[in-house]
């Protein structure tokens, strides 16, 4: 039996609002665990925010609050990302919570009890003098700077002078790179090990613990004159999450008996592999057992940055391309790993080209000829189609190929191997042309090419479904199939669904996106009851136009214009966000009969999701809601 498995992300700072650099590897400590758990194995996976230290308590000053007011309301936006990207995280650490800051102290409390080897103590206070970069919140040297400034935040270190505890690293590098050598503490990729393996080569200094003006942090246990290094405080988060200090059961399940892996950018390499090891050593815990320090990128060939203003929001990424294409988009930039650039003007394309045409339209094609020839029942297996037997031998490696790439971090190639065969599978479908058997009547061939289909999707729907859950479960549902069959194994057999099947398919799984609609969605965004979406006559047919009963009405937080309504739509309730907030009082709408269009895709509306659109007309700036003449029941048609 395997072990647990449990991965971490860093903990993200929360001076800074979520973006793309951070959901790049939450997704993909997100997929790891998904994975892991479909191939049988018990998996924890760790996100949080990193909320001490200097920078965050310049953040809170700036903003007019206090550190942890301040924290407060930066961490739900972490909270609320994470919940629109479908991240499954197993929990969420907050450094300034108590449970946390008391893991802190006691192991800060063991740390200073701890002797090396030849007997000295690892912690000793000593003066420190040097240069800090607060936006670094490290010191930094002299040959760090670029004309006298940080070269990452443009700004000049202060000059500091101070006690500080430090931690005797010197006694520790070579165990450690022992460790690192013989890979049983595994640093993946191999360049990010052999630059670990350099530092350790240098006269690497003892790094301190402690600082002394910091006032946002966690007191030391022995000086609680001092607060402890930020860093330090972060890389604890690691343990005290899953139970250091006070939950020893949890701790030894997902710590010492588990295959542990910090996953991150090679940003915070030093930390990480240096750092963090050595501490944990002196305080006499197990290792983990893998580093993995993915690429960093850059959009659109810069980096990203506040200042530059080209971060990437990834709550609006979701919002265009839906949670699935979001995680689908980020992770198929450039192999995972290495550094990469992530040219967000081709994301449309890349959406329609791999997950419209190649993935959904063989869903669509597929489910529908099964629907039309076969009364949309799965017809039998059939032997002797040309190009069956290659594309038999594909489908049935690629689980344990895909495990394999999993297992090694390669979640590009992963994902690149399954859409391989969709690709694979919609050359077949054209080549052996089943269109013209269905007209010639050849059924049984018709059948057989069908059902081979049926069974790549099926298993590429379940390989894909770690980076595309909602997407990859809607396709298992073309063939009645929920999580009970959402295993690895069931994704290693061929002919695993039955002759009889029943196949559903009624809308396309990832409708095109085309530049008109993304203009339509636009606008529906930020004005949502602006009647500025013209339709076509013969569109109109299309549009669903219902009487419904405003059952409650709230404001939106954040937005003037916009109040959440619940509507009665006769056989159902829905949610709808309409722009009228400045002409309406929640207590004004709620129990009006309005007209709604019912038949539009959701869209989320400064992250409240809405599922139609209310009808009103405007007269010079005032906005008026169109209700019904006459008694209609909610639901009643109108034409
Ligand atoms: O460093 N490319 O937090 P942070 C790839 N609090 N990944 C990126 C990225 C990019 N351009 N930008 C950010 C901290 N990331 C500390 C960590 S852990 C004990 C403390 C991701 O908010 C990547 O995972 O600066 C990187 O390591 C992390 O965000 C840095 O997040």
């Amino acid at each position: 039996m395997a072990k647990p498995f449990y991965i971490t992300t860093p903990i993200y700072y929360v001076n800074d609002v979520p973006h793309i650099g951070h959901a790049y590897t939450t997704i993909a400590a997100d997929v790891l665990t998904r994975f892991h758990r479909m191939a049988g194995r018990e998996a924890f996976s760790l996100t949080g925010t990193d909320e001490h230290g200097t920078k965050v308590a310049e953040a809170a000053r700036k903003a007019g609050l206090t550190p942890q007011e301040f924290c407060d309301r930066i961490v739900e936006k972490f909270k609320v990302v994470w919940k629109n990207l479908d991240i499954d995280n197993s929990y969420f650490i907050r450094t300034t919570s108590p449970r946390h800051e008391a893991g802190v102290r006691k192991l800060l409390a063991v740390l200073n009890e701890a002797k090396t080897d030849d007997g000295q103590d690892v912690i000793y206070s000593d003066y420190y003098e040097g240069l800090y970069c607060t936006g670094c919140e490290k010191f930094i040297t002299e040959k760090d700077l670029v004309d006298g400034v940080c070269p990452d935040h443009k700004t000049a270190p202060e000059k500091l002078r101070e006690k500080n505890y430090f931690f005797r690293l010197t006694a520790f590098t070579d165990r450690l790179r022992k460790l690192i050598e013989s890979n049983e503490l595994r640093i993946l990729p191999e360049e990010r090990r052999r630059e670990v393996l350099g530092l350790l080569k240098q006269d690497l200094p003892d790094f301190s613990i402690s600082r002394e003006r910091v006032e946002w942090g966690v007191k030391l246990p022995f000086d609680e004159d001092q607060i402890t290094y930020v860093w330090i405080d972060a890389l604890l988060n690691y343990i005290t999450a899953i139970g250091y200090g006070d939950d020893a059961s949890s701790f030894k399940k997902w710590w010492q008996s588990s295959e542990s892996v910090h996953l991150m950018a090679k940003d915070i390499l030093k930390f990480h592999c240096l750092y963090w090891p050595a501490m944990l050593m002196a305080a006499g815990e197990k290792l983990p057992d893998t580093m993995f320090l993915h690429g960093f990128f850059t959009v659109d060939g810069e980096k990203m940055s506040k200042t530059l203003g080209n971060q990437i929001d990834p709550n609006g990424m979701v919002e265009e391309f839906g949670p699935d294409g979001a995680r689908y988009l980020l992770l198929t930039q450039y192999p995972f790993g290495v550094d990469g650039d992530i040219q967000a003007k081709r994301f449309v394309q890349q959406y329609n080209s791999d997950l419209a045409n190649d993935l959904g339209n063989l869903v669509s094609r597929v489910g529908k000829m099964v629907v039309v020839n076969f009364e949309g029942k799965l017809p039998p297996p059939h032997e002797g189609i040309e190009g069956l037997d290659d594309l038999m031998k594909q489908t049935e490696a690629l689980p344990g190929l895909v495990y394999e790439h999993i297992k090694k971090f390669r979640l590009s190639h992963a994902i690149n191997d399954a859409i391989g065969l969709v690709r694979a599978s919609n050359k077949f479908f054209n080549d052996t042309a089943p269109w013209k058997l269905a007209k010639a009547g050849k059924t049984e061939e018709l059948g057989g090419i069908l059902y081979a289909c049926c069974e790549v999707i099926r298993i590429v729907a379940t390989l894909l479904y770690p980076v595309m859950p909602r997407k990859m479960a809607e396709i298992r549902a073309v063939f009645g199939l929920d999580d009970s069959t959402l295993t690895l194994d069931h994704a290693r057999k061929f002919f695993e669904l039955p002759q009889g099947t029943p196949v559903k398919i009624d809308e396309a799984i990832f409708p095109r996106f085309d530049a008109k609609k993304k203009a339509a969605k636009t606008s529906e965004k930020t004005q949502p009851s602006e009647d500025d979406n013209l339709l076509d006559i013969s569109e109109f047919g299309k549009v669903k136009l219902r009487v419904a009963q405003v059952v409650k009405a709230e404001r939106v937080e954040g937005a003037d214009k916009l109040l959440k309504l619940q509507i009665d739509l006769g056989s159902e309730k829905r949610q709808i966000v309409a722009g009228i907030a400045e002409h309406y009082s929640a207590e004004d709408i709620t129990d009006k009969k309005v007209l709604v269009v019912a038949n539009l895709k959701p869209a989320v509306i400064r992250g409240v999701e809405s599922n139609g659109m209310l009808l009103a007309a405007k007269k010079g700036k005032k906005l008026f809601v169109l209700t019904p003449d006459g008694d209609l029941p909610p639901g009643a048609k109108v034409s």
